[in-house]
């Protein structure tokens, strides 16, 4: 008999909830973190108020997901990779199989949402049609229904586990969908049943691929945006809205509108215009010279330089490595991946001098020079004839809904409590600091 993913998570919750109520009753008044004005003033930067056992991001190592470092794992199906989020294990072909079919089962985009989509006013950001997509299937919620007929709090995560198996089997639907009206490629194309996950997003994208290189770059691309621990933009955001009890439908658009910001998801698009831009003002791959002058330009303007820095990492982001790669191996004479291997080889330098410059005049270092996963992963999609810069943020929130849905599955399943930090005025800052 094929062990179900709900089947292991019935077997597994209990054992995490003992755990976790142990953790708490031993060590509960254990400080794990204090917190400074400065992190208080600076996006609670570093400090440890959360828990997320999806993964966890290390300064040096980047994204470990249950265990395993993001590049050994890079191979997953999605099937796998959602599995291994929330079990903490990697599922054998009969269970991969049985989730392909439950994904198979749910595809099936209500009308009202392509009905929604095709009356929203030209121009709407693609993030804004996905997001918008997500919240009008409320309706749907089957965590909604159960809440309402006095479902137990035990039984939270199950009706969670369903929304999030509808969301993610429809969201590659919807997204392709997207991509199509947005950019007039022509009809919404359908979800084809016994297609793994990442292809059947790339098949419905209507992206030539004769090779099937596009859809090897789709799973890739699947892997390396699907969770980022607890502490970003989206994730917490999901996080927050969910802990209200909001269902997944809410949550999940909340969160995406967080990724929709440059200073997150966004940073892809951002990315990829700088590095053409920067191409099309030198004619082409840009020498070290040219490419420094550009690069000082965008900082002295006071703008960051897309797709560098981090809040956690202190290294090349391992999933700019993994593109990085992917990249060598299938277009490295494209002049774009050649542009942005370019920006690699001055770029950290540039920070680090910009960075010098701005201690010297009183003002925070910049702490991370390196590349994030944005600076390179639009080059490959350009190199697809994938060129709509505002929808590169689309493949990331596909990707994200499954990092974020895990999440709220499992929060569900611990019983987490509703999100509430305790925020004090400048006032209070002043007054306390005086007394010390
Ligand atoms: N270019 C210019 N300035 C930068 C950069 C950059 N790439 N990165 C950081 N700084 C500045 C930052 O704006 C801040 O300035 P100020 O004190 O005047 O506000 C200062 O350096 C200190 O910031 P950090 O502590 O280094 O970074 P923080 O943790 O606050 O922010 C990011 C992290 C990712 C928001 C920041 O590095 C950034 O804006 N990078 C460019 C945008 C980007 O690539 N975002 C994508 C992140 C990954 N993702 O996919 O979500
Ligand atoms: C992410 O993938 O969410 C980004 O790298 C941002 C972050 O971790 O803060």
């Amino acid at each position: 008999m094929v062990t179900t993913l709900q089947d292991i998570l019935i077997e597994k919750i209990p054992i995490w909830r003992a755990e976790r109520q142990e953790l708490i009753r031993e060590h509960g008044d254990t400080v794990i973190s204090d917190v400074t004005v400065r992190q208080a003033y600076g996006g609670m930067r570093g400090v440890k108020g959360m828990i997320c056992d999806t993964s966890v991001v290390e300064p040096d190592r980047g994204l470990i997901i249950r265990g395993y470092p993001l590049l050994e794992i890079k191979h997953l199906w999605p099937c796998e990779m959602f599995y291994l989020l929330l079990t903490g294990e990697i599922p054998d072909k009969e269970v991969q199989l049985a989730i392909q079919q439950e994904f198979d089962r749910r595809s099936q985009v209500p009308e009202y949402v392509w009905q929604l989509l095709q009356h929203m006013p030209d121009g709407t950001h693609p993030m804004c049609m996905l997001a918008t997509s997500i919240l009008v299937m409320e309706r749907e919620s089957v965590f909604h229904k159960w809440y309402d007929r006095g479902m137990k709090r035990e039984d939270y995560w199950l009706a969670m586990l369903g929304d999030a198996l509808n969301i993610i089997a429809k969201i590659p639907v919807i997204a392709a969908g997207i991509y199509r009206m947005r950019y007039n490629h022509g009809s919404v194309m359908h979800w084809t049943h016994g297609l793994d996950y990442a292809a059947n997003y790339a098949n419905m994208l209507g992206i030539a691929d004769p090779a099937g290189t596009f859809a090897k770059l789709m799973r890739l691309y699947l892997n390396m945006h699907v969770d980022h621990e607890g502490g970003n933009v989206s994730a917490n955001t999901c996080h927050t809205v969910g802990s209200a009890l909001s269902d997944a439908y809410y949550a999940v658009s909340a969160g995406l509108n967080g990724l929709a910001g440059p200073l997150h998801g966004l940073a892809n698009q951002e990315c990829l215009r700088w590095i053409l831009e920067l191409m099309e003002k030198f004619g082409g791959v840009p020498d070290e010279e040219d490419l420094r002058e550009f690069a000082f330009g965008t900082l002295r303007s006071g703008r960051v330089i897309p797709g560098y820095g981090h809040a956690v990492l202190r290294v090349t982001d391992p999933r700019y490595a993994g593109f990085h790669e992917f990249g060598l191996k299938h277009l490295a004479e494209d002049p774009v991946f050649q542009t942005v291997d370019q920006v690699f080889s001055v770029v950290p330098k540039v920070l680090q001098e910009f960075s010098d410059e701005r201690v010297k005049a009183g003002k925070n270092p910049i702490a991370n020079c390196w590349p994030n996963v944005d600076a390179i992963s639009g080059s490959l999609l350009h190199h697809f004839g994938l060129t709509e810069l505002p929808y590169y943020t689309v493949l990331f929130a596909v990707s994200r809904s499954m990092g974020m849905l895990s999440q709220l599955i499992l929060n569900r399943a611990y019983g987490t409590a509703i999100t509430r930090p305790k925020s004090v005025s400048t006032h209070w800052v002043k007054r306390f600091v005086g007394e010390q």
